[in-house]
């Protein structure tokens, strides 16, 4: 743990001008920012690094799964972009760490960051208008501000087996992956789940593994990845450009320096369509779904067009019929995240691997030696991955579960629906902000751009109140209600909507369904300068 000089106050408790939870992209800018200002601040994390969900997910695979590279990264400094030198287009883990390692670095950032602790429990207390948060390590911190950048995916979800605990091999959930390497030589694997992380592992673990016995519920729609290494004059470009490329990625729909075509998937006949697809398809990455047409998530014929072509790509892989059959999905292609993989489809054409289908047989306990399915076949197992995601969105903040004014909980004023104002506040929950809380672009937007441009927001509020000599700001009575509607009302301009996803909150049993995107990208951000130009118009202040 990072040695830090305390001054303690004689009850106890050390006093901060900021409480940050989260040493991920969010958190470690903040500290940034928050510094500059003058503030003492320091970030907790339980992990031993920084790094946020990168640090947990170690699992074989793990890459970013959006425009990658010179892009997913901090853009604010030119001197820190032209710093590090990105080799592949989708990076993987190690990668980003070492990226982040150095950000921390290059910034000063660890003499503030302590790690190795858990925030057991955060407070407001009305009588001195602080946040009061107790760490695992039994000390406690006070600070006016408490800034929450505890990650969209991080809560993981286990799904709930009968017998679970009946399981005498090892069980590892991707979200929480164990620091040493998982050797999977020899062994009999499972993997439960084939969202972004599944996809990722599948095809490593097949070629380990004695055998793979992949269990999906919902076939997927995986491109593929596209990741090659970066060349020098390419990355020089970016470099002697930053300032343009990094305008273009904040004004696109999703913070890349991509424009997409302005063009409705229907007014190419199919043949030209199919050939524009097979060109991006070909290249790999996003741009099939981002760069071809701007309809593909709004309308159901364009979006059947890009989902037919996918699924013949399956087919014509998959050399079993009756796996490629079990493979083809039949959702709104992009309604659920679009995954990105690396020879997926062609791992099902191993003798080592096999695809059980949970529609048809679905799991009916957990036994000492494996998994049964409802048809009466134990899967004999050695190890299993569970890839089964997560709580997303409002998990994190959940489980952090802070205390906020009159002592209501988060999961109190959340037990029927979350709200927010501009996903950045909590009505009741005076001086809490969140990166890329629910109702902020979070996934669905560069993320660490958009938690840039939420830390600088949160750092020109703070300002702002400190300049005026404010001390409290919280969500004006129905602010939280006008945001809620707009935010639901994006989504439903959208195919999103049509599908249980993650975005709606339906792959959590019980969790009640309310869209956790605001899909406006850019207009998202602008709408935060627009209400901050206004004196931060819907919040009150005092
Ligand atoms: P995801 O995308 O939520 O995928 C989880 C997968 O696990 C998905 O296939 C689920 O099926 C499946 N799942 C979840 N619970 C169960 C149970 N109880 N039984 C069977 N199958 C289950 O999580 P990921 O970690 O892959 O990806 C999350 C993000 O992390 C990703 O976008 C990356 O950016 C990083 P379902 O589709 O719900 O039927």
């Amino acid at each position: 743990m990072t040695k830090i000089n305390d001054s303690k106050q004689p009850t106890g408790t050390t006093q901060l001008d900021a409480i940050v939870i989260g040493a991920g992209f969010g958190g470690m800018y903040t500290l940034h920012l928050l510094r500059e200002l003058g503030l003492k601040t320091r970030v907790f994390d339980a992990a031993d690094g920084v790094g946020g969900t990168w640090r947990w997910n170690g699992y074989p695979g793990a890459r970013v799964d959006f425009p990658g590279g010179p892009y997913y990264c901090y853009t604010f400094s030119e001197e820190l972009v032209k710093g590090w030198q990105w080799k592949e287009s989708q990076p993987d883990r190690e990668a980003v760490l070492g990226y982040l390692d150095y950000a921390a670095d290059t910034l000063g950032l660890r003499p503030d960051i302590q790690l190795n602790t858990w925030v057991a429990s955060s407070q407001f207390d009305d009588a001195t208008q602080q946040w009061v948060i107790k760490t695992d390590q039994g000390d406690s911190f006070t600070a006016p501000f408490l800034i929450c950048a505890v990650g969209t995916l991080s809560a993981a979800n286990e799904p709930d087996i009968p017998g679970f605990n009946n399981f005498k091999g090892d069980c590892l959930h991707t979200g929480r992956w164990p620091n040493e390497s998982v050797d999977f030589t020899g062994k009999r694997v499972g993997v439960i789940g084939t969202g972004s992380s599944g996809v990722q592992a599948i095809p490593l673990i097949a070629q380990q593994a004695e055998q793979l016995t992949v269990f999906q519920r919902t076939p997927q729609y995986v491109i593929p990845a596209g990741n090659h290494d970066l060349d020098q004059s390419f990355l020089d470009d970016i470099h002697n450009n930053w300032p343009q490329i990094r305008q273009q990625m904040i004004n696109s729909p999703i913070g890349a320096p991509f424009a997409p075509r302005q063009r409705s998937a229907l007014e190419d006949n199919q043949a030209t369509r199919n050939q524009l697809y097979e060109s991006l398809w070909q290249q790999g990455g996003l741009g099939i779904a981002f760069d071809s047409y701007d309809d593909l998530l709004i309308n159901k014929e364009a979006n059947f067009t890009l989902a037919e072509f996918v699924r013949s790509k399956i087919s014509a892989t998959v050399t079993n019929p009756d796996t490629a059959n079990k493979l083809l999905p039949n959702f709104y292609i992009g309604t659920k995240r679009l995954i990105l993989g690396m020879d997926y489809y062609q791992t099902y054409n191993r003798d080592n691997v096999e695809l059980v289908d949970l529609r048809a047989n679905p799991i009916e306990s957990m036994t000492t030696n494996g998994i049964q399915t409802t048809d009466g076949e134990e899967h004999p197992l050695d190890i299993l991955v569970l890839a089964t995601g997560y709580d997303a969105v409002t998990g994190a903040m959940q489980r952090l579960n802070p205390v906020g004014s009159k002592g209501i909980t988060l999961n109190q004023a959340w037990s029927k629906r979350f709200n927010t104002y501009l996903g950045m506040l909590i009505p009741q929950f005076p001086n809490l902000f969140m990166i890329h809380g629910p109702e902020t672009p979070s996934v669905l937007y560069n993320m660490p751009l958009g938690a840039e441009l939420e830390a600088e927001w949160i750092r020109d509020c703070i300002r702002e109140m400190r300049d005026r000599g404010l001390t409290r700001i919280e969500p004006a009575p129905g602010a939280e209600q006008a945001w809620g509607e707009q935010v639901a009302a994006i989504a439903e301009q959208t195919l999103f909507p049509q599908t249980p996803s993650w975005y709606t909150g339906e792959n959590i049993a019980g969790k009640h369904r309310q869209f956790g995107v605001h899909l406006g990208g850019p207009l998202f951000f602008q709408h935060l300068t627009d209400i901050a130009n206004k004196g931060y118009e819907g919040f009150v202040l005092s």
